[in-house]
């Protein structure tokens, strides 16, 4: 016997007794048995599922039946089990918690995808344990882990495991103790959301707003740390910026933001990455996703990009993502986001009415409107969900007629409103008007 695939089980049959485990056999893997004597085998995961013989005559079935007329060699593949996270909730059925569980008495390595429709998943009961080799992704949008300020996201306790996130966001966790060195269990303090003593990769991945007492407020690495397209942001130590921290060495990443300078010695520029900037994250909220909660209605809540962030379209999507992690388009405009959101751009374009003259500022916006025709910085590319404040001022000798288009009318200043399509504003100025009186003197007569 032999074995195939990622899982374990076993094969049972004509004095076999087999164990495969990740595709290695142990156990009575060989029989030797006489010309025609019928074959009955067996196989059964011990963990996840069997998914089939080599012999192709025997495809998916078990016991496989054959007779003996030669030699014969033949694999059994088991797969590990699915592990699907189906609820927000903390622990129990159907949790991250519960998921990771698993993965560590699951031998081999494990895969944890999150079902869609999940709004945060928020940690009551502190970090996460990782004892063997795990991938944490979504099938067709990724999640946001929130730490509820109640200590770390993900602990990889073991020097042999790994941990990779895709498609994450991690935020809000925050530790208490000190460093202890080659120690990620809750009692240290290095890492504010992961601490790793094996590998840790994070692909497409944001890392934001958490806290460490010791080091790495974001991230802190014992082995090597790898980041793809992510954004370490706004995560602190002692109150100072402290994104990513590293026992030894450096990290690798590429197209990846991390704000702090110095962080994991990771330089600006090399392999497109962006140190030391800030990737202009919102506040994490609902913003907006493909597939609401089917309980409350509300979305996964994101760190939005918003304009400006250098973070828009310097990323790249090694796994080829369809979605980002509010189910949206992973590609949208020139190329991929860094991080876990992917931004929407729209325009935003002044047009102008009347005979008179005045200008319209606000989000980038400085147009001068003359006689109707715009002239200067008439058009703006905001991200989406941008909130908008146009001022109309009409310059001397003429007067602000009104907003005139879809989205505003009326002479109220600003014009306010949050941006969710490409919009066109339209601001009237009319002449100035004066009373030209003539009045007349002395007792003759005549015209003016
Ligand atoms: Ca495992
Ligand atoms: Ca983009």
């Amino acid at each position: 016997m032999a074995g195939g695939g990622s899982g374990s089980g076993t094969v049972t049959g004509n004095g076999l007794n087999c164990t495969l485990t990740a595709g290695t056999p142990s156990g009575t893997c060989t029989a030797t048995l006489d010309q025609g004597t019928a074959v009955s085998l067996t196989a059964t995961a011990t963990a996840g599922e069997f998914t089939g013989w080599s012999d192709v005559s025997c495809g998916t079935t078990s016991p496989c039946a054959f007779t003996m007329t030669a030699a014969k060699s033949l694999s059994a593949t088991f797969e590990p089990p699915t592990l699907t996270v189906t609820t927000n909730a903390d622990s129990g059925a159907g949790s991250l918690r519960a998921a990771v569980d698993q993965a560590n008495t699951t031998p081999g390595a494990d895969t944890i995808t999150i079902a869609v429709g999940l709004s945060a998943i928020t940690l009551t009961s502190g970090q996460l344990d990782i004892t063997g080799a795990l991938t944490i992704a979504g099938p067709a949008a990724g999640q946001t882990i929130d730490g509820n300020q109640n200590g770390r996201i993900f602990g990889v306790t073991a020097a042999n495991a790994n941990l990779t996130l895709e498609n994450l966001t991690l935020t809000n966790a925050r530790t208490t103790a000190g460093r202890i060195a080659n120690d990620c269990s809750s009692s240290s303090g290095q890492g504010g959301a992961v601490c790793a003593l094996g590998e840790l990769t994070l692909t497409n991945s944001t890392v934001a707003d958490n806290t460490a007492a010791a080091t790495g407020g974001g991230v802190y690495g014992h082995d090597t740390v790898s980041l793809t397209s992510s954004i370490l942001a706004g995560n602190t130590t002692g109150g100072s910026p402290d994104d990513c921290g590293m026992s030894s060495g450096s990290a690798t990443a590429s197209t990846s933001l991390i704000q702090a300078t110095g962080a994991c010695g990771v330089t600006e520029g090399q392999n497109g990455n962006l140190i030391g900037q800030d990737p202009l994250l919102a506040a994490l909220a609902d913003n907006g996703c493909a597939t609401p909660s089917a309980g409350d209605g509300t979305c996964v809540l994101t760190h939005a990009l918003t304009t400006g962030s250098p973070a828009i379209d310097a990323g790249s999507n090694p796994n080829h993502l369809t979605t980002d992690q509010r189910g949206r388009p992973r590609v949208q405009d020139a190329a991929v986001d860094m991080g876990a959101f992917e931004s929407t751009q729209l325009g935003l374009t002044v047009t102008g009415g009347g005979k008179g003259e005045g200008t319209v500022t606000g989000n980038g916006l400085s147009c001068t409107l003359t006689a109707g025709t715009p002239s200067g910085l008439c058009t703006a590319t905001l991200v989406e969900g941008s909130a908008v404040s146009a001022t109309a001022a009409a310059t001397t000798g003429s007067s602000f007629s009104g907003w005139t288009d879809a989205t505003c009318q009326g002479t109220t200043n600003p014009c306010s409103f949050n941006l969710s399509a490409a919009t066109t504003l339209t601001a009237a100025f009319g002449k100035s008007q004066y009373d030209l009186t003539v009045t007349g003197g002395g007792s003759g007569s005549g015209t003016v």
